[in-house]
């Protein structure tokens, strides 16, 4: 498809009249997030396996997939149970959908098992590390044996503007195989960089978030991409929100 420029009435902040080019996805590359890493999804929890690392886990609990998404581990559920086991000082790092800041309290929960105390797996402590480009990884917390509370993970003390990665370390050393070392179900994201204008969740407010925004432009409905006022359409008021942050970053 050739570009080609298509004009809108816009009344924001930046002009009274714009020259859009249509087709103009087929010419933009979406920067990632942050060097080596793709774009966030938008989902609130780990999405990918970026590394792991685990010396005396066993099936069903030694596939590292089984931490991605949301909690799902049950002593109910058919094997594998949901959980991965890290292994006695095992490790793993996890790509997270979304960039997490730092807001009130905890940023992150961390999920051993549906309960501490459901007679599944043996609880073990772990340490918790965070990252921006998922290879410098920065110690913010632990996870005692038995604590619940110690789940919930404050990345305050990070000095990171946000984090696309999370590591957790086994610190136990111990538990019986298959289930040894701490048995990590997911990993929940509970402060999000909110990013007006950023469509695609890429960071970048860019032809790809305004191609996103024209597609469903017009349309009727709750939570669609690109109703930026929540009014239940996707029109000229969203259009002219995106192009007032046209071609800014939120990185
Ligand atoms: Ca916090
Ligand atoms: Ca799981
Ligand atoms: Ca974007
Ligand atoms: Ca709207």
């Amino acid at each position: 498809m050739t570009p080609s420029p298509q004009r809108f009435p816009s009344t924001g902040s930046l002009g009274v009249l714009r020259s859009l080019v249509r087709g103009a996805a087929a010419l933009c590359i979406v920067p990632p997030c942050v060097a080596g890493l793709p774009p966030p999804t938008g989902e609130p929890h780990a999405v990918a396996v970026l590394a792991a690392a685990a010396t005396n886990n066993g099936f069903p609990f030694n596939d590292p997939t089984e931490t991605l998404g949301p909690p799902d581990s049950s002593d109910s559920q058919p094997s594998p149970r949901g959980l991965y086991s890290l292994g006695a000082f095992g490790s793993i790092d996890l790509l997270l959908g979304v960039a997490v800041v730092d807001g009130p309290g905890a940023d992150l929960v961390i999920w051993e098992e549906e309960s501490f105390s459901d007679g599944g797996a043996p609880d073990e402590s772990a340490s918790v590390l965070v990252s921006a480009d998922g290879a410098l990884f920065v110690p913010v917390g632990s996870i005692q044996i038995g604590v619940y509370a110690s789940q919930f993970i404050d990345i305050a003390g990070a000095g990171l503007a946000l984090i696309r990665a999370v590591r957790i370390v086994d610190t136990s050393g111990s538990g019986p195989s298959p289930t040894a070392g701490f048995d990590l179900d997911a990993v929940t994201a509970l402060f999000i960089l909110h990013c007006p204008g950023d469509i695609d969740h890429d960071l970048d407010i860019d032809f790809a978030d305004l191609n996103a925004l024209l597609s469903g432009f017009n349309q009727l409905g709750e939570a669609l991409p690109g109703d930026f006022d929540n009014d239940g359409d996707v029109d000229f008021a969203d259009l002219n929100t995106l192009l007032g942050v046209f071609n800014t970053s939120c990185r």
